[in-house]
């Protein structure tokens, strides 16, 4: 099952012996879970080449990332958090 594909199943079942058959229907919910990372829509973003008189303001690069999760009123398995992070600082320090 997967929540993004399919929501809700709607089943019949019958069960029959010698004495005759009943059916029932069962809807059953998919819930949610958080299990798609997400995707860069580039491969490689290893290196970034700018120009020294490159000041505060200028573009560096644009970097878009997808995530197959859907976001709902209870979940927020689709979104993307940013973060920016100097590699050459103390490890966890990010700018945003
Ligand atoms: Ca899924
Ligand atoms: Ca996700």
């Amino acid at each position: 099952m997967d929540f993004e594909d399919t929501q809700q199943w709607d089943l019949t079942i019958t069960a029959s012996d010698g004495g005759g058959v009943r059916t029932v229907f069962v809807t059953v919910l998919v819930e949610p879970v958080n299990d798609n990372s997400p995707v860069f829509a580039t491969a490689n973003l290893a290196a970034i080449t700018k120009a020294e008189d490159t000041v505060a303001g200028d573009l560096i690069t644009t970097i878009v990332a997808t995530d197959a999760d859907v976001d709902t009123a209870d979940t927020d398995h689709g979104t993307i958090i940013y973060n920016i992070c100097n590699n050459l600082e103390a490890e966890g320090e990010c700018l945003i």
